[in-house]
C-alpha cells in the first residue's frame, strides 16, 4: 500500500481492502476500487454502501441534528476551530492523497486542503455572526426581529475534482449553522473522503459530539437516488455536472426541499488590446492547464481582440509546450493526467470534433505516450494541453460545451460588446474575466446594469479560476444559482424566521383592518 495511505491510517480503515486483487471495473462485488490516474494501478478498494447503509446513516443524522442544534453556536465554532488545526496538523498528507488519488499537482492538493482551513477559519468567526435583523414594526408596543435557525442534516455531493474543498466549504459553515452533514462523495475519491471526513469526525467525537460529520460512499443509483429523495434532508448541496445537478433539483424540488447547486462552467477570458500580456498569458496558461482543465472554474474559452490575436496566441503556444506534464507528486510537474481512460477519450473526441467544425489546432491535442515520461507511469491517463483556434466566422459549436480537459478554444473579435456578447452566449454562468488597462472597459465588463458579464464570479486582470474562500462561490443560468463558500453563503445552511411580539395589551391588526 502506498506510504501516503498508511500515513493517514487508512491501511488499517475498516471501510478499506488494502490489496484490491486489480479488477479493473471501478464497482463490483460491494466495493470499489479506487485508482492512480497517474498509474492506472489500484491504490486501494473500498466497501461501497447499500440503501440500507443510508437509511442507518441518516436515522444517525437526525438524531445527531437534535443534539447538536442545541450547542451554542460559538460553541459549535470552537469545534470547527479545532477540526480547522486538524486539518493544519494533516495538511501535507492530505494534499498528498488529493495528488495521489485525483491526480492534481501536489502543491494544488495542498492548496485544496488549504481551502478547507481557510473556510474552516471563516467558519469560526461567523458562528459569532448568525446575524438577523431587527425591524420596525407598523403596530404600537409590537417587536419584530428575524433569526437564522439550524436547517437539519444537509446531503453533501461532491465531484471527484476537489474531493476535500468542496466538502469543506459546505460541512464547515453547515456545522457552525447547527446542521449536521452526510457527504456522498465521487466514487473516483472515497479516499480522501475517509481520510477527509474521519479527521473532523474523529475532533467532534472527542470533543462529545458524535455524528455532525459522516458519509456514504455509494452509487448513484443505490444512495444517491435514495439520498435525494429523503425528506429528511431538508438540502441537498451538490457539485457536478449540470446533467446531475438538473436531475437533483428536479428530485428534490418534487419535494419542495432546497437545492444548492454547483453545476458546470464554461469559462472565458476577455484580452483588450490595452491589456498587460505577460499577466494575461500566465493567468490564461494556469487557468486552462491547471488542475489538468478539471476545474469547475478552468479557462475554456479566450476571446482575444483582433490587433494582439496572432502573437498572442503565438505566446500562448510557447508557453504550452515548456509546461511540465507528469508525476503529480514529482516536484516540477506542472500538469497531470486525466482522472480516467473515459476522461481521455472525451478529450480526444472534443479535439477532432473543433476540428472537424473548422477550428485549427495550434498546440497539444493528443495522449502523452506515459513510457516518454519519467517515473513508471504506464497506465497513467496523460494529455497534452490543447489550444485550438475557432474558424473566422468564430462558429465554433462544441465550445459551448465544458469537456473536462485542458482544450482552450480561442476566438477573435473587434469590439469589447461583440465579446461581451459571445462570451455570454453559452448556458453556463459560473467564471469570467477580462484583461484591460482601462477602467472603462473594466467597469463595461462589470457593468451594474447587468449587461457585462453574466457570471457568477468576475475577474479583473485575473483569471478564471482559483476563488479565494471569502466570496461567495458559484454562479448563473446552467451553473445552478448556488454560492458556497464565503460572503452571506452561511444563510443556506439555515432557515429563516420572523418573529413579531406584541408587548402591549391591545388587539392590533396590521395594515390597519379593523376586526371589532
Ligand atoms: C471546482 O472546480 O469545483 O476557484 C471548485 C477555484 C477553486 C475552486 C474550484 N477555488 O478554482
Amino acid at each position: 500500500m502506498h506510504d501516503i495511505l498508511r500515513r493517514l491510517g487508512l491501511d488499517k480503515h475498516p471501510r478499506v481492502i488494502a490489496d484490491p486483487t486489480g479488477t479493473e471495473t471501478p464497482e463490483s462485488d460491494g466495493v470499489v476500487v479506487s485508482f492512480n490516474p497517474a498509474t492506472g494501478r489500484p491504490l486501494a478498494a473500498v466497501r461501497l454502501d447499500t440503501a440500507e447503509d443510508l437509511d442507518r446513516i441518516t436515522a444517525r443524522a437526525a438524531a445527531a441534528f437534535d443534539r447538536w442544534r442545541r450547542v451554542p453556536a460559538p460553541k459549535r465554532g470552537e469545534v470547527v476551530r479545532c477540526i480547522g488545526n486538524a486539518f493544519r496538523d494533516r495538511l501535507e498528507d492530505l494534499g498528498s492523497l488529493v495528488a495521489l488519488e485525483m491526480g492534481k499537482i501536489k502543491a494544488e492538493g495542498v492548496g485544496e486542503v488549504q481551502e478547507t482551513i481557510d473556510i474552516a477559519d471563516f467558519a469560526v468567526g461567523q458562528s459569532r455572526m448568525l446575524y438577523g435583523k431587527t425591524m420596525p414594526s407598523e403596530r404600537p408596543l409590537h417587536a419584530m426581529k428575524e433569526q437564522w435557525l439550524p436547517l437539519g442534516p444537509v446531503g453533501v455531493i461532491t465531484a471527484f475534482n476537489f474531493p476535500n474543498a468542496v466538502w469543506g466549504w459546505n460541512a464547515m459553515l453547515a456545522a457552525v449553522c447547527g446542521d449536521v452533514c452526510v457527504w456522498k462523495p465521487s466514487l473516483l475519491t472515497p479516499l480522501i473522503t475517509i481520510a477527509t471526513n474521519d479527521i473532523a469526525e474523529r475532533v467532534a467525537r472527542e470533543m462529545g459530539h458524535e455524528d455532525v460529520f459522516q458519509y456514504v460512499i455509494g452509487t448513484d443509483a443505490a444512495v444517491g437516488e435514495a439520498m435525494i429523495a429523503d425528506r429528511r434532508y431538508p438540502m441537498i448541496s451538490a457539485t457536478g455536472s449540470c446533467r446531475m445537478g438538473r436531475r437533483v433539483a428536479s428530485v428534490v424540488g418534487q419535494r419542495l426541499g432546497k437545492c444548492l447547486l454547483e453545476l458546470g462552467g464554461n469559462n472565458a477570458v476577455i484580452i483588450e488590446p490595452d491589456a498587460d500580456l505577460d499577466l494575461a498569458l500566465k493567468s490564461t496558461v494556469f487557468g486552462s492547464v491547471g488542475t489538468c482543465g478539471q476545474r469547475c472554474t478552468t479557462t475554456r474559452r479566450l476571446y482575444l481582440h483582433e490587433s494582439i490575436a496572432d502573437e498572442f496566441v503565438a505566446r500562448l503556444a510557447r508557453a504550452y509546450e515548456t509546461v511540465r506534464i507528469g508525476d503529480p507528486l514529482s516536484e516540477g510537474t506542472l500538469v497531470g493526467p486525466l482522472i480516467t481512460a473515459q476522461a481521455v477519450e472525451a478529450f480526444e473526441n472534443a479535439v477532432a470534433t473543433a476540428q472537424e467544425q473548422g477550428a485549427s489546432l495550434i498546440t497539444g491535442g493528443g495522449r502523452v505516450d506515459p513510457s516518454r515520461l519519467p517515473g513508471d507511469l504506464s497506465g497513467g491517463h496523460f494529455v497534452t494541453p490543447t489550444v485550438l483556434r475557432a474558424p473566422a466566422n468564430n462558429r465554433l459549436p462544441i465550445a459551448m460545451e465544458e469537456t473536462f480537459a485542458p482544450i482552450l478554444y480561442i476566438f477573435t473579435y473587434r469590439t469589447l460588446d461583440e465579446a461581451i456578447a459571445m462570451h455570454n452566449g453559452v448556458d453556463q454562468g459560473l467564471s469570467s474575466a477580462i484583461f484591460t488597462g482601462s477602467s472603462r472597459s473594466a467597469e463595461r465588463f462589470l457593468d451594474p446594469s447587468g449587461a457585462g458579464s453574466d457570471c457568477g464570479l468576475a475577474y479583473v486582470n485575473l483569471g478564471t479560476s482559483g476563488a479565494e474562500i471569502g466570496g461567495a462561490f458559484g454562479g448563473e443560468k446552467d451553473t445552478g444559482g448556488g454560492r458556497e463558500s464565503g460572503s452571506d453563503s452561511w444563510k443556506a445552511y439555515m432557515r429563516r424566521q420572523t418573529c413579531t411580539t406584541n408587548f402591549g395589551e391591545t388587539f392590533a391588526l396590521a395594515q390597519g383592518i379593523r376586526f371589532e
